[in-house]
């Protein structure tokens, strides 16, 4: 679709954000760089903000049901940490508001067998094992255009992994749009960049930093104590030469580049700006620099989660004040949709 038509079709549409993240167990420095500091950033700005604890996802493979209750609460938790204001955004999960689901199930029968086979996230996941994967974890992406469709939400901060996924929600609004000869799924943009797009392991700068690798040197946690914080970035994989001035003395250097893009990341600096500071230098001088930052940074962040965590029950009150908000939103666009699509629903 030409950007003139997508402006023409989104102008009708409100300036509103949707982005989630599953509770699956584990916060990292990814997801805090390549989402949620985005996510404070966008609600304080001209945009109304809608940030779910996507649960549903996150059954897509097994969790243990106590661990996921607190997870959840935990992810709020985090949200709430960092900079999101449950009066200014919309902060809930995804199983309290049932429109999702339903949303998701009509997208199923939108969404086609060949772009879901496509999707590399599903081939990362399922590994040699697709057989054995839940119909859940392949459907996965038309559930993740509901959650975003369901709002008429026009942009989507995200991590640069889950491109191919608004790919996918933007086709399964086109092809609503078409089947139905009806202009009423906004063609939404995807937020995606800067520094931290794609923060990578901090052993093997090929591979994205991830909650599920099962090293945890390779990754921080937003939960890591400043000294298990220093020794991560202490141990992590660099090479010989020292630190370029320029953003092109970092190609072919994949570890460099992560943990530079990371104290850019954390500094609100460009890459440029960094390297023009620390260029000449070697590892031993900038990883230093580095902790430093990255402890000021994260440190309040889990003391403030931990002292949040004591009160769940405050939690719980706010999440579902924040499903109530997102409700109202959602059901009458879900209503309308049964209608659109020919289902009775009274
Ligand atoms: N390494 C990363 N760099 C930049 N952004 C990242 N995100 C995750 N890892 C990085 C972004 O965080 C948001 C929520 O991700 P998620 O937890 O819902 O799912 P995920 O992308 O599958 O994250 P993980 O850590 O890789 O989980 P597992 O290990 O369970 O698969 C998204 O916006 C994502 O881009």
């Amino acid at each position: 679709m030409s950007d003139a038509v997508q402006t023409q079709s989104n102008s009708k549409f409100n300036k509103r954000v949707f982005s989630g993240i599953q509770p699956s167990g584990g916060l990292t420095l990814g997801n805090y760089l390549g989402a949620v500091k985005r996510f404070v950033q966008m609600q304080n700005e001209d945009f109304e903000t809608i940030y779910c604890m996507v649960d549903l996802h996150a059954i897509t493979v097994w969790q243990d049901p106590a661990r996921l209750k607190n997870n959840t609460r935990e992810l709020a938790a985090f949200y709430i940490a960092s900079g999101l204001n449950p009066e200014k955004s919309i902060l809930f999960n995804q199983s309290a508001v049932s429109e999702h689901a339903e949303l998701g199930w009509m997208f199923n029968c939108v969404a086609r067998m060949g772009w879901m086979k496509r999707m590399t996230q599903f081939k990362d996941k399922a590994g040699k094992n697709a057989e054995n994967a839940s119909l859940g974890l392949f459907g996965y992406p038309a559930l993740m255009a509901a959650d975003i469709l369901a709002y008429h939400a026009t942009h989507v901060p995200v991590g640069d992994d889950q491109k191919q996924h608004l790919e996918l929600t933007r086709d399964i609004a086109a092809k609503f749009n078409h089947d139905f000869g009806v202009d009423f799924f906004p063609m939404i943009d995807p937020v995606i960049g800067g520094p931290a797009a794609r923060v990578m392991s901090l052993r093997d700068g090929s591979k994205k930093m991830s909650k599920s690798d099962p090293s945890d040197q390779s990754r921080i946690n937003m939960n890591d104590d400043a000294d298990t914080i220093a020794q991560k970035f202490r141990k992590a994989k660099t090479d010989q030469d020292a630190l370029p001035s320029e953003e092109s003395g970092l190609e072919n250097r994949p570890e460099a580049k992560n943990l530079i893009s990371i104290y850019a990341a954390l500094g609100d600096q460009s890459l440029e700006d960094v390297l023009s500071d620390v260029g000449g230098k070697q590892f031993s001088a900038f990883k230093p620099m580095l902790v430093e930052r990255a402890v000021e940074t994260l440190s309040p962040i889990s003391g403030e989660m931990n002292r949040l965590m004591l009160d769940v029950s405050e939690i719980d009150r706010l999440l579902k004040r924040g499903a109530d908000k997102a409700r109202a939103i959602a059901a009458p666009i879900v209503q309308k949709t049964y209608d659109i699509v020919g289902l009775l629903k009274p």
